[in-house]
């Protein structure tokens, strides 16, 4: 986590192009692939876009590199991380004609890597930046189908509110998009972010996660079947106002998510002690008639929806659940889009 960017000076090639994206916590999971090459899920999911958690991406292409740099909050990032974001710049390279390599600087302001889905907004952010900066101009179903083959989650966080992933039929993606959800009768909603641990880095990436449980667990083929029930019934309590009936399909989910990952051989657990406790504090909140449903994703933090009236008393309750480091309250977030832009040559000042 950092509040400051080390962005530099631009040494010509390209413009460099600042994006600013959200994250997003998915009240519908995408958990699992139907083509893991081309990085399309088996099944579709929604989500909410939150404010609170925020990343900036820098992008400069440079005609004196001769490989993409990357860093991530100031540090160079691991051979793996770079090779994975390079392959993904491929795309952008062949789709501009462009053969020059970027210098890309990426800030999360938030707990990387430890199930606050950094990579959605990181990927979102990028696909933002790094698409200006080679001069494309794409829509916005181009650019979330782009931003899919970097992380299937960040196609959602190009957009702001709630956003539905479709995962299509078509064999190479083209109808493999997330779009924004219209007709949402939900003002004022909050998400509240309850963090447990200190956002160490997660045990298992949600990529190969989700692979193992496709691959070994008895319960996938129930998870499966159970999503378009899921979607169709959130988006009814979305487009009804109807908060409670949202509340319940989104923690439903989570759960059959989690119990897909947990029945995989060997088992996939993101839960700590400190996560069922927070789980069973929001159960007990809302017998005592609180608006608030939690959902968890591939970590050990606790998401809980609930409304603006709610979000402060609830925070305050949950901060006091042992083993719970902090709450952050969020609202809802808008859509991925470019803050700064310096021409060719020009020193970028921190933003
Ligand atoms: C989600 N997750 O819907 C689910 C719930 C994690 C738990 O989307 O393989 O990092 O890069 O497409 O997008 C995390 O998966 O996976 C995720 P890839 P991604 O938010």
């Amino acid at each position: 986590m950092s509040t400051t960017t080390p962005f530099i000076g631009s040494r010509g090639g390209s413009p460099g192009v600042t994006a600013r994206s959200c994250a997003n916590i998915a009240l519908v999971k995408y958990w699992g692939k139907r083509d893991a090459a081309r990085n399309l899920p088996a099944a579709g999911s929604l989500s909410l876009t939150l404010d609170a958690l925020v990343t900036e991406t820098w992008v400069e292409f440079d005609p004196g590199l001769v490989r993409d740099e990357l860093t991530l909050d100031g540090a160079a990032v691991s051979e793996e991380v770079r090779v994975k974001t390079s392959r993904w710049m491929e795309l952008v390279r062949a789709r501009a004609g462009l053969a020059q390599f970027a210098r890309i600087a990426s800030v999360n302001h938030f707990p990387t890597a430890s199930g606050l889905a950094s990579s959605a907004s990181g990927f979102a952010a990028l696909a933002v930046a790094a698409t200006r900066a080679a001069g494309l101009s794409l829509s916005a179903r181009e650019l979330s189908i782009l931003a899919r083959q970097g992380s299937g989650s960040a196609a959602r966080s190009l957009f702001g509110g709630f956003v539905r992933m479709h995962a299509g039929t078509a064999a190479d993606g083209s109808d493999c998009f997330a779009e924004p959800l219209a007709g949402s009768q939900l003002p004022d909603l909050r998400m509240l972010i309850a963090v447990v641990g200190a956002g160490a880095v997660k045990e298992h990436s949600s990529r190969d996660a989700m692979d193992h449980t496709a691959e070994t667990s008895p319960f996938y083929p129930a998870w499966l079947a159970l999503v378009p029930r899921d979607l169709e019934a959130a988006e009814r309590a979305i487009r009804g106002g109807d908060l409670r009936a949202l509340g319940e399909v989104a923690e439903g989910n989570a759960l059959a998510m989690h119990a897909s990952a947990i029945a995989a051989r060997p088992a996939i657990m993101y839960w700590q002690p400190a996560t069922l406790a927070l789980l069973a504090r929001v159960r007990e909140l809302r017998r005592a008639g609180a608006a608030a449903w939690a959902t968890t994703d591939a970590g050990p933090h606790v998401k809980v929806l609930t409304d603006a009236g709610s979000a402060a008393t609830l925070a305050a309750e949950l901060a006091q659940v042992p083993g719970c480091s902090r709450v952050l309250v969020s609202g809802v977030g808008q859509g991925a889009t470019v803050t700064a832009t310096t021409p060719q040559g020009e020193a970028k000042a921190t933003p």
